[in-house]
C-alpha cells in the first residue's frame, strides 16, 4: 500500500500513528506529497487535493484519514481501534472532537501565514476559541477515557500535538492540568514519539 504523505500534517500523523499501532509499518511505502504545489498528481487520487491519501493494494484510493484508519482498522478481520462494543460511540465522538480542533488550527494557521493586511482578527479569534473550548470539554471528561486504545486516543493526541507544535504560545496546557498529565503519558507510546512532528527550514 501506498501513503501520500507529508511530515507536518496532523491528519497523516493519525493515520501513521495508527499504521504503527497496528504494526503495519512494512506494508505502508510513503509518497511525500505537498498538497499545495500548484501542479501536483494528487488530485488524482483526491479530487479534493488533501493528504492524507492511501492507496491500497489493488489501486484503490482511499480518504480521508477517518475512512483510512478504519480501513487500515479492518484489514485482518478483527477490529482493535474502531471499537464494535459500547465504547464506539466515545470512540468516534473523540475523534470528531479532536478532528475539529485539527480543522480550526490549520484553518487559523493559514490565515497567519497570509499578509498581515489580509488576515481577519475575527477569523483567527474565532477559530482559536473553538479550539480552547473543545480543550476546556476534554478536561472535563479526559479522566473518564481510561481503557483499550482506540481511535478517539489517536485523534486527541494528534490534535494536542499539533496545537502544541503550531502555538505552543497558546500555552493549552496551563490551567488543563488533567489533560496534560493523559498527554505527556500518552506521548510516551512509541507511535507518538516515532511521528513527532518536525517544522520544515524556512516554516
Ligand atoms: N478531513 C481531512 C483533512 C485533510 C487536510 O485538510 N489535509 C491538509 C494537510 S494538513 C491538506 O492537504 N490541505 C490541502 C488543501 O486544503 O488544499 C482528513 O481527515 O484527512
Amino acid at each position: 500500500m501506498k501513503l501520500r504523505f507529508s511530515p507536518t500534517s496532523p491528519y497523516v500523523r493519525k493515520v501513521m500513528v495508527t499504521v504503527i499501532e497496528l504494526n503495519l509499518e512494512d506494508r505502508i511505502e510513503k509518497i511525500v506529497t505537498n498538497p499545495w504545489v500548484e501542479d501536483t498528481d494528487l488530485v488524482h487520487d483526491n479530487p479534493l487535493g488533501k493528504v492524507p491519501v492511501l492507496i491500497a493494494a489493488d489501486g484503490s484510493p482511499y480518504y480521508d484519514s477517518r475512512v483510512i484508519c478504519e480501513f487500515l482498522d479492518g484489514l485482518n478481520g478483527q477490529p482493535r481501534l474502531f471499537p464494535t462494543d459500547d465504547s464506539r460511540w466515545l470512540a468516534l465522538r473523540l475523534q470528531a472532537l479532536a478532528d475539529g480542533i485539527l480543522d480550526a488550527s490549520v484553518a487559523r494557521f493559514l490565515e497567519g501565514k497570509r499578509a498581515p493586511e489580509r488576515q481577519s482578527e475575527s477569523w483567527l479569534a474565532r477559530q482559536r476559541a473553538s479550539v480552547h473550548r473543545a480543550l476546556d470539554a476534554m478536561e472535563r471528561e479526559v479522566q473518564s477515557w481510561a481503557g483499550g486504545l482506540h481511535i478517539g486516543h489517536i485523534a486527541v493526541g494528534c490534535a494536542l500535538g499539533y496545537v502544541s507544535f503550531r502555538f505552543a504560545d497558546d500555552e493549552w496546557q496551563r490551567e488543563r492540568r488533567n489533560l496534560k498529565q493523559w498527554f505527556e503519558e500518552f506521548s510516551q507510546r512509541h507511535s507518538m514519539q516515532a511521528t513527532v512532528p518536525v517544522a520544515p527550514a524556512g516554516g
